[in-house]
């Protein structure tokens, strides 16, 4: 059964069931592959395939479309059973809901909502969510891919790095520039043909952590999307791909919790079982401050996420929350697989010996991605000097980016180009 860290939060007896059914599935289905995965990194097609059987990957997606309609809280117990067995698992069971799904259902159609859904809950389809690019990571409102509108289709140009499922997706939420009169404007994507010309994928290696979670740069040379796949209006693209982070740094919360409750499990088990000084090492006071300090931070975080996640299922979809719960969530990992490595000691450092190099590897990206730590700060620190900030979703466009052409300039220099090669051909 679950450890006493459920009594945090008073589950129902339908809740603690969701929860159960995650971690029957993490025991039975990832802790035997987890290592193989974290040695020889690729994405677990199969395991993919089985999460989607047994409706993980789909469960918090409405019922109309085939989910289970699960709340928030609910999904992230899941995700955080899942990250407790392996994190990377956990990106790869929540990546078609939050980061794929969510643009689609927050501003598709609902002819695309119809379109792509159902495939994404059913795992016949890897999504994507491609926002970052080499020179846009924190400041994501300097993107520079660009879409040219073409008659029915939009021609994008630009790339994409750190594309998390990139390698292996396809279905993939771009986020790129359109020209609007005498302004770039945000517009969201959706790509669904990775055999599309113009684009290519090359994976990413040599990754510190959550291995069996893959990522890939993507190019996209002159790539032809028709307009009918575009996500809401051109010009509010900023904001959804805004609104979908929040959601998605509630989910990142949930695999740091997971993270830091198995740290502390571990490290409860070895210092338990290790002898030294002539008794079990957790009785030594020097781990049991440790112990008591891993546990804490592990409660504060489990009991501040739940009540953001809680928030949401309420309707209260508040950056300043979810960035609060994101950032003490990935401190509170980082901090809890430190100090298991350092109780493990010798047998911490070798990944043959333990999970403690694997939990401290994996736990190092929640301070990096879906905005890093320092972002998390910054808006917090912005909502704090805001009365609304509670109430985030505001109306307007993304501020104009950096270093790119004139747009008119730019739809003039494409429609030239496309001039030239016509009389060429
Ligand atoms: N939800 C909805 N709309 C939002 C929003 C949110 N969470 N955050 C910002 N917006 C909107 C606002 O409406 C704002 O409009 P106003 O002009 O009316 O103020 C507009 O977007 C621009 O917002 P802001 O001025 O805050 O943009 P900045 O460029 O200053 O900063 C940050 C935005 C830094 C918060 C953003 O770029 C960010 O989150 N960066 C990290 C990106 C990230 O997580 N990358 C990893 C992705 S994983 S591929």
């Amino acid at each position: 059964m679950i450890g006493p860290h459920s009594l945090i939060y008073d589950l129902n007896p339908e809740q603690a069931a969701i929860r159960q059914r995650a971690r029957e599935f993490a025991e039975a289905e990832i802790a035997p592959i987890a290592t193989d995965y974290d040695v020889d990194p690729r994405f677990p097609h199969e395991l993919f395939g089985k999460l989607a059987e047994a409706g993980l990957t789909g469960a918090p997606f409405p019922k109309e479309f085939g989910g289970e309609g699960i709340s928030m809280l609910e999904y992230i117990t899941m995700v955080e059973e899942v990250a407790r067995v392996d994190a990377a698992a956990a990106v790869v069971m929540m990546l078609n809901y939050t980061l794929a799904g969510k643009p689609i259902l927050y501003v598709g159609s609902e002819e695309q909502q119809q379109r792509w859904i159902p495939d994404l809950i059913q795992g016949k389809r890897i999504g994507a969510f491609a926002l970052s690019e080499p020179v846009a990571g924190s400041d994501a409102s300097a993107m520079r891919t660009i879409a040219i509108p073409d008659g029915d289709s939009y021609v994008l140009s630009g790339e994409k790095h750190y594309t998390t499922s990139g390698d292996v997706a396809d279905l993939f939420v771009i986020a790129a520039q359109v020209p609007i009169g005498k302004s770039w404007r945000f517009a969201v994507f959706v790509l669904d043909d990775p055999e599309t010309a113009g684009f290519s994928r090359r994976r990413l290696e040599h990754k510190l952590g959550i291995r069996m979670s893959t990522m890939a740069k993507l190019k996209l040379d002159q790539v032809r999307i028709p307009a009918e796949n575009m996500l809401g209006k051109p010009g509010k693209g900023f904001q959804t791909m805004m609104k979908t982070l929040d959601g998605g740094r509630v989910g990142i919360s949930g695999q740091a919790i997971g993270i830091a409750q198995r740290a502390v499990e571990e490290a409860v088990a070895f210092s338990s079982a290790r002898h030294a000084f002539g008794g079990p090492i957790a009785k030594l006071g020097a781990i049991q401050v440790m112990l008591a300090d891993m546990a804490s931070q592990c409660s504060a975080a489990r009991a501040l996420l739940y009540r953001t996640a809680q928030m949401w299922d309420e309707g209260i979809h508040s950056p300043l929350f979810a960035s609060q719960a994101k950032l003490f969530s990935s401190r509170a990992a980082n901090f809890c697989a430190n100090q298991n490595l350092q109780i493990h000691g010798g047998y911490g450092y070798f990944g043959e010996l333990s999970i403690a190099d694997r939990l401290f590897r994996d736990a190092r990206i929640l301070e990096i991605y879906e905005g890093t730590s320092q972002i998390q700060q910054l808006i917090i620190a912005r909502g704090l000097t805001k009365p609304d900030s509670a109430v985030p979703f505001r109306d307007s466009a993304a501020p104009d980016p950096i270093d790119l052409p004139d747009p008119e300039q730019a739809v003039a220099d494409y429609e030239a180009a496309k001039a030239a090669a016509a009389a060429g051909a």
